[in-house]
């Protein structure tokens, strides 16, 4: 086949698993990476094409963001007819799907389009009223339409009236890449990793943090960057526990520092997948999250981590110093969160549905 995936460069897990397929898809299909930059885990040796986007700048555009999305449609036309597409795979509706559907147009419907949603793309950025009409048409008129979650594709259907029928096909990680590595010494070390928006709850990580410092000596490690760091390195200072915390700026192989963890945090408010936890998980490392949206799927509470209410402190501080205290039960939480990733979620599993999915939009009219 020959594919080409549209994505977000960015820190971000549409960005993530966009070009993980890529790498992945590259062994057996001629394979076309359409974005605006790099993509941040882009490795150096590829297998296929990197298509960059370029934007025009020019004054009237100022304060108009459009103009990506018309050059993004014009990148994948070009594409779609310099290669023969057969299926661009968009990843986040906005605008990926949108200027898809739009260059699918320009080729004279030559080409299916597939979009995945990972979730802020359908209930946050999508469902604003700014963005909504267009969001619902360009995911109600692609070819296929997957989710990463259960979750996203109820709460899609119901937000977006949709009866497209929606295809749920999880996040992946690679177990190998993604592994339990020795430490260089003894600290137990506490982590979180992430965009750093409001929508994590950084601040309630740092509040238990304090917490689970008065009972356990160790370390808090905090991987990335965004509009909460500032916040998040203030409540810190105030609360008096800055240099028992690291905060790591955004890292291309977080797998270096998260395999030498011993506990992994996402008390997010809401959250479609979870691939932060994935990646943790693969490191068996145990994870306690809020029980929301898809890491309901994700997690087993009292088997491979916890799950706690959003915004109870707490109970997080509470069962973080019970996991730290108890490296038999840490161990035993890493084990079967390692084999949960095994059985489920590792590329093995996942690509195969991807490929079904291409192979059976391409076969319908
Ligand atoms: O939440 C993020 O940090 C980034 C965001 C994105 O759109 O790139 O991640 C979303 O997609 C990931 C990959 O499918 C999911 O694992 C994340 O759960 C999801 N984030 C949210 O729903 C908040």
């Amino acid at each position: 086949m020959r594919i080409g995936i549209a994505c977000f460069p960015t820190y971000g897990g549409s960005g993530i698993i966009a070009t993980e397929l890529a790498h992945l898809l590259s062994e057996k299909h001629e394979l076309h990476l359409v974005s605006y930059d790099t993509p941040v885990r882009l490795e150096d040796k590829v297998n296929f094409s990197f298509h960059k986007v370029e934007l025009l700048s020019y004054p009237l555009f100022e304060r108009v963001p459009c103009c990506y999305s018309l050059a993004l449609i014009s990148k994948l036309s070009e594409v779609i007819k310099n290669h023969n597409l057969d299926i661009v795979h968009a990843h986040y509706a906005v605008p990926n799907a949108t200027s898809a559907y739009l260059a699918k147009k320009i080729c004279n419907d030559s080409v299916k389009v597939v979009t995945t949603l990972h979730g802020t793309d359908s209930y946050l950025v999508g469902s604003h009223p700014s963005y909504k009409e267009v969001t619902q048409f360009s995911m109600q008129n692609s070819d296929a339409l997957t989710t990463v979650s259960e979750y996203l594709k109820e709460r899609t259907i119901t937000e977006f009236n949709l009866t497209k029928k929606i295809r749920v096909i999880p996040n992946f990680v690679d177990p190998q890449k993604f592994k339990r590595l020795n430490k260089d010494g003894n600290e137990r070390i506490v982590c979180h990793s992430s965009n750093f928006r409001p929508i994590k709850r950084i601040p309630d990580i740092i509040k238990a943090f304090k917490e689970i410092l008065q009972e356990v000596e160790c370390k808090l490690f905090l991987i990335g960057d965004g509009p909460e760091k500032p916040k998040a390195q203030k409540i810190a200072r105030n609360l008096g526990i800055s240099d028992n915390i690291k905060f790591f700026g955004n890292v291309k192989n977080v797998q270096q520092i998260i395999g030498k963890c011993d506990l992994f945090l996402l008390p997010s408010d809401d959250e479609s997948f979870g691939l932060a936890a994935l990646e943790a998980m693969s490191c068996e490392v145990p994870i306690i999250a809020t029980n929301v949206g898809g890491l309901k799927e994700l997690i087993s509470h009292g088997v491979d981590g916890y799950l706690i209410e959003v915004g109870n402190v707490k109970m997080l501080a509470q069962h973080a110093i019970k996991i730290l205290k108890n490296p038999v039960l840490q161990r035993e939480f890493g084990r079967n969160a390692k084999r949960k990733v095994l059985e489920k979620y590792i590329p093995d599993r996942i690509l195969p549905q991807y490929e079904d999915l291409y192979d059976a939009t391409l076969r319908e009219n």
